[in-house]
């Protein structure tokens, strides 16, 4: 746990928080950020050092998640503020109708994908629409480049070129330092980084690079079965150039929901050649005149592209859909219990 006290800038503290801050917010709170986030309870950090918080006596900070700015009351019954977020990641939650925050508060998404079976420029797309969503910046990078040879390196390279999104990539060994260095223009005092990608594929190893942290003193790893580490919370550390960068337990699946625009920044090159299409509302599968089927045919854009495009489209509209009728369905079950609870008074009244 840290010993020294930050400044409220070094915790990523910006104006768009101070403009949200009323007088009396002024006199009677404290900022702090959320650095770890447990089951059970959640540890923040701001000028004066650490809080744990016990969740258990502030049930509205359920809906918070590591990133996320509070402001704490100096009267220790208030319950705290969640100030509104600069940037949120979150998914669907896996086997339930709610969304899982993944982070909030963030300058930059590292996506981070290995140089073995786990390259995968589907599931890339997938965290790339994300960060659009969230309108952050994405570095995609590339792990094990120690494993694999040159060649196979440009292979790797020339497949990413299908993306055409302008993308910032960087290969390295997350084991070197030397290698991690060319991380650190999004590594400054105060920028915030969350590192996402699959289990497995160097996040932690590359945080503990990045923050000259020894294995042992990650405080929230575990062995799993096969006796590898593996991370179950989320946790946000300093950097050694300043910088604040979160680790996550790597996503086994990734279902997005109330992503249409980032979806659809992630293949504008798709929606322009779309536009072009005969028919305004084509399906790009058998129409006449489909601009899109012939970018196809000539190899300008690859059928896996479209194809990935439209089922994340479908996807995320279906778990928004199901999202909003979960949440309705709620609601109405809650009037209806608040409604009988009021029958039975009046009637018992009368
Ligand atoms: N050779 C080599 N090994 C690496 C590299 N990055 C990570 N590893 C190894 O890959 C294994 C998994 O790395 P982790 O950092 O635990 O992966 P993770 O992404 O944090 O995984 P989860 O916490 O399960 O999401 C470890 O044994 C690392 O030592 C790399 O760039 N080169
Ligand atoms: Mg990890
Ligand atoms: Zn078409």
């Amino acid at each position: 746990m840290p010993e020294i006290n930050f400044t409220l800038a070094q915790l990523g503290w910006k104006t768009f928080f101070n403009q949200q801050l009323t007088l009396d917010n002024l006199e009677q709170t404290t900022p702090y950020r959320i650095t770890h986030v447990f089951r059970n309870r959640l540890i923040v950090l701001g000028e004066n050092g650490e809080l744990d918080l016990n969740l258990a006596q502030y049930p509205n900070l359920q809906n918070c998640t590591v990133g996320d700015w509070l402001l704490i009351p100096q009267t220790i019954t208030e319950e705290p503020v969640i100030l509104e977020r600069q940037s949120v990641f979150q998914r669907k939650s896996p086997g339930s109708n709610t969304s899982q925050l993944i982070a909030a508060n963030v300058d930059t998404a590292f996506i981070v994908s290995s140089c073995n079976d786990d390259f995968n420029l589907s599931r890339i797309e997938r965290y790339l629409a994300l960060a659009k969503e969230a309108q952050v910046e994405a570095v995609l990078i590339l792990t094990k480049i120690d494993t694999i040879n040159e060649e196979q390196k440009s292979a790797y390279l020339a497949q990413l070129r299908e993306l055409q999104s302008h993308l910032n990539v960087v290969t390295l060994n997350a084991l070197n330092i030397e290698d991690v260095h060319q991380l650190n223009d999004w590594c400054k005092v105060g920028q915030t980084v969350v590192l996402l990608g699959s289990s497995g594929v160097g996040k932690t190893t590359l945080c503990n690079t990045l923050c000259l942290r020894q294995e042992s003193t990650a405080p929230i790893r575990e062995d799993d079965s096969k006796g590898r580490h593996t991370t179950t919370g989320r946790s946000l550390y300093f950097t050694h150039s300043g910088g604040l960068i979160l680790d996550c337990p790597g996503m086994r699946e990734l279902q997005l929901t109330d992503c249409e625009d980032g979806i659809k920044t992630v293949f504008s090159d798709i929606e322009l050649i779309a536009s072009q299409c005969k028919f305004s509302n084509c399906q790009h599968q058998t129409e006449p005149g489909c601009k899109v089927l012939a970018a196809i045919e000539i190899g300008e854009l690859a059928p896996r592209r479209l194809e990935n495009y439209q089922k994340m489209l479908k996807e995320q509209a279906r778990n928004s859909m199901s999202l909003a009728q979960s949440h309705q369905q709620d609601k109405a079950f809650g009037k209806l219990i608040k409604n009988t609870l009021k029958t039975k008074k009046s009637l018992r009244d009368n």
